[in-house]
């Protein structure tokens, strides 16, 4: 009787010390970073250390795939969903004439519902053999990357009463994609609108992919947002691995910000990608959260009570009591290539934090006598690193440039043996 009451006490202890609490204010000073230490992704959860490539693949990456998904992002359903494809319009002579572009219509239907997503693609007019392809959503529908009228709105944009407002014109984010520079390097671009798998606000599960399986057995666990924006990502790589020109063994998977949370879990699960590309993913995508700089665990699950399954709000104040750290995330990768990408002024995304959790995450590339990021300490503004693991902080803040595309291209170029 008394052990049993020692033992109920200590499990109350335990809970009350990951429940969730209200931090101090948030901090932009390194001084303050708190004292952390961060668990150690090569050890299993039974204490044995790993240290060969077979224990990695057999053992540890499961779990920490599963820690991730239970504590974090929710778990993925296993179940498949029908996917059928109908393409709307295509056209030859895209981007005056360097690209064909295709807008085809996903329909996706289970437990008696269907979401609608609209993909475009362009691939290269002028190409030897299959092309490497970007994959990556967009936020403001594929109308919003180009002038060209050709481009229809996504689904999720026809259903707004309102798309006249001026942040949802057309061209909008075309700088975020300089598709001709992209095409002529000889990459093909895939994308969607995140907002057609899931859309962004608290209560956008209903009008999303996640009603098309059966309820989550576990709620702690359950999938929200980022979980359906990583299954999403899949869905476009099993689209374009069935197109002709399409290399399949040339996927990178892209994100920007939220999608880059998104594009991060969806490289953990899903091996097709070859590449996975982080562009200022910040809190709960690269950086790491024990270091409690810029967002943190409470004030994500606050405003974005929609993103992460329940569990992960236990953190909130309360980043100490993490049995993972981000680093466990970009380990996942291992031995594909991982990119990660920060900006000067994105204080908000913790760039020394992303820096440091692709250095964590390196031992485990190491594994497989491959080189990662060799030293703790950032590298100057603008000058990317590159090997099997890259990073490159920029000038500016928080968004996707020239710059930054040029930068992937070089690391996938040399990823995939291109000239
Ligand atoms: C912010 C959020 C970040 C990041 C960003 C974005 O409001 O706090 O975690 O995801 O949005 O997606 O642009």
């Amino acid at each position: 009787m008394k052990t049993r009451g020692f033992i109920l006490m200590f499990a109350v202890l335990c809970l009350s010390n990951v429940r969730a609490q209200t931090p101090g204010p948030v901090n932009y000073d390194e001084q303050k970073v708190p004292q952390y230490r961060l668990p150690d992704v090569l050890t299993c959860a039974d204490g044995t250390p790993v240290t060969s490539r077979r224990q990695w693949e057999h053992r540890r990456r499961g779990e920490v795939l599963q820690l991730l998904a239970e504590q974090e992002y929710g778990i993925t359903p296993r179940g498949r969903v029908r996917m059928d494809c109908r393409v709307l319009r295509e056209n030859p002579q895209a981007l005056g004439g360097l690209a064909t572009s295709q807008q085809v219509m996903l329909t996706f239907t289970g437990q008696g519902r269907s979401v609608q997503a609209l993909l475009l693609a362009y691939y290269p007019n002028r190409r030897e053999g299959r092309v490497p392809v970007f994959i990556g959503y967009n936020f403001k529908g594929n109308h919003s990357l180009t002038d060209d009228e050709e481009i229809l709105y996504s689904p999720y944009f026809e259903r707004l009463p309102n798309r006249e407002d001026p942040e949802l014109r057309r061209n909008n984010q075309s700088s975020r994609w300089p598709l001709a520079m992209i095409l002529r390097r000889g990459y093909a671009v895939v994308t969607m609108c995140y907002q057609d798998i899931f859309p962004d606000r608290p209560d956008g599960d209903k009008e999303s992919v996640t009603q098309l399986f059966p309820p989550s057995a576990d709620n702690d666990s359950r999938w929200q947002a980022l979980g359906a924006w990583a299954w999403g990502y899949s869905r476009m790589a099993d689209w374009v691995v069935r197109q002709p020109w399409a290399n399949r063994r040339q996927l990178i998977v892209m994100g920007h910000s939220r999608q880059g949370k998104a594009a991060l879990w969806a490289g953990a699960q899903d091996k097709r990608f070859q590449v996975v590309i982080s562009n200022n993913s910040g809190c709960g995508g690269a950086a790491l959260s024990k270091r409690e700089f810029g967002e943190r665990v409470y004030e994500i699950t606050k405003s974005f009570p929609h993103w992460f399954c329940p569990a992960f709000t236990r953190y909130a104040g309360n980043e100490g009591s993490l049995p993972f750290d981000q680093h466990f995330l970009l380990a996942l990768v291992a031995p594909r290539h991982l990119y990660v990408a920060s900006a000067e002024k994105d204080r908000w995304a913790d760039p020394k934090g992303e820096y440091l959790s692709a250095y964590h995450a390196s031992r485990v590339f190491s594994l497989y006598g491959l080189q990662g990021l060799a030293s703790p300490a950032m590298p100057p503004l603008n000058q990317p690193v590159a090997t099997q693991v890259g990073y490159h902080i920029r000038s500016g803040g928080h968004d996707v440039t020239g710059y930054d595309w040029n930068c992937y291209m070089d690391f996938c170029d040399n990823a995939f043996g291109r000239e």
